[in-house]
């Protein structure tokens, strides 16, 4: 398949904004006003992009702690999301949910930090689906890690004996906090240790966003079809600390020289500059969209700064 220009520059500036966004909080975390513990998806930005570009409005997804670049790609409001962050009520969960549980019930997007607790609802959202005759899909985004959670395998089991459309999508960075894949697995190829359970499953470059956007159309076309589920793992790499805004290099589980390899594969780097070097788009265009996006979460942030706290009374609200 191939993409138009206006397609590439629309991927480019969907990637770019969820960096920028998230950027943005980065600079103005150690300020303490958001308190909410944050895990930060830059550099895994191009699976969301991807992946989400190519469901429609009905269809669900189900995120990790991890859950920004979801949430934004899925649609979600970045006031909503800011306010979220803040704490206000203004906010998508009305300021007590924080950054690991961001939702947008609106936009079909829900996340959650415990590990795995979000796949099997994501195969039961998919299942009432079609139950109901409808054609929505549900997607279930999850770390190497969640998926080592015993409730995969009876996740991924079920969906296969009752023929579920849903799609797992593994970001496979390559760590759980701070313990390497290569710890904790006797093969690292994901996709094939998945292979065996009798699910399709394929593995995918996560950093290149024109890869995810095309390979995942034609996955989520055959989902939707043949009503059966898959399984893609995306290799990716989270550029900051497992969560906060710092590195982690002081801590000897990655090396400066690893963070280096992976900054080359920078997702908006490399589909910016593709896009410039094919004279797709010009310099010009490029720092255009940059202010854009910038001058837009100025504004959120000071929306969520000038919002209410939930009061008191309200701080149990939905909790059982
Ligand atoms: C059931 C459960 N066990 C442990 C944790 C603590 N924990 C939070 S994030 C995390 C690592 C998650 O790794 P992964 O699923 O690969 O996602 P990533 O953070 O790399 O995006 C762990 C162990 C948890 N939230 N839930």
């Amino acid at each position: 398949m191939k993409l138009t220009d206006k397609k590439k520059k629309d991927l480019l500036y969907k990637t770019l904004r969820i960096r920028i966004i998230e950027e943005m909080i980065a600079d103005i975390y150690p300020q303490r006003e958001i308190r909410t513990p944050v895990h930060f998806s830059i550099g895994q930005e191009a699976v969301s992009v991807g992946v989400c570009e190519n469901l429609t409005a009905n269809d669900l997804v189900f995120a990790s702690h991890r859950s920004h670049g979801a949430y934004i790609a899925k649609g979600g409001d970045i006031k909503a999301m800011f306010a979220e962050l803040f704490g206000k009520v203004t906010g998508a969960c009305k300021g007590i949910a924080g950054s690991a549980h961001l939702s947008c019930p609106q936009k079909n997007m829900y996340s959650a930090p415990i590990l795995g607790s979000l796949i099997p609802v994501a195969v039961g959202s998919a299942y009432a689906a079609k139950m109901d005759g409808k054609k929505d899909i549900a997607v279930s985004f999850c770390g190497d890690s969640a998926i080592e959670e015993g409730v995969f395998a009876e996740s991924i089991n079920f969906s296969l004996l009752k023929k579920i459309p849903v799609l797992f999508v593994c970001e496979n960075n390559f760590f759980s906090s701070h313990t390497p894949l290569y710890l904790r697995q006797p093969d690292t190829e994901i996709f094939k240790r998945i292979k065996g359970m009798g699910i399709e499953a394929i593995r995918i470059d996560g950093n290149d966003v024109l890869e995810v956007y095309q390979k995942l159309k034609s996955i989520i076309f055959k989902i939707r079809k043949e009503q059966k589920p898959f399984f893609v793992e995306c290799l990716t790499y989270r550029f900051k600390e497992h969560v906060g805004p710092s590195l982690d290099l002081d801590n000897p589980y990655r090396s400066e020289k690893e963070l280096k390899k992976w900054l080359k594969k920078c997702p908006v780097k490399r589909l910016s500059n593709l896009l410039i070097e094919k004279k797709i788009i010009k310099d010009i265009e490029l720092t255009q969209m940059i202010s854009k996006i910038k001058k837009e979460v100025t504004d959120a942030i000071s929306f969520a700064k000038r919002s209410p706290w939930p009061k008191n009374k309200e701080m149990l609200n939905n909790v059982y």
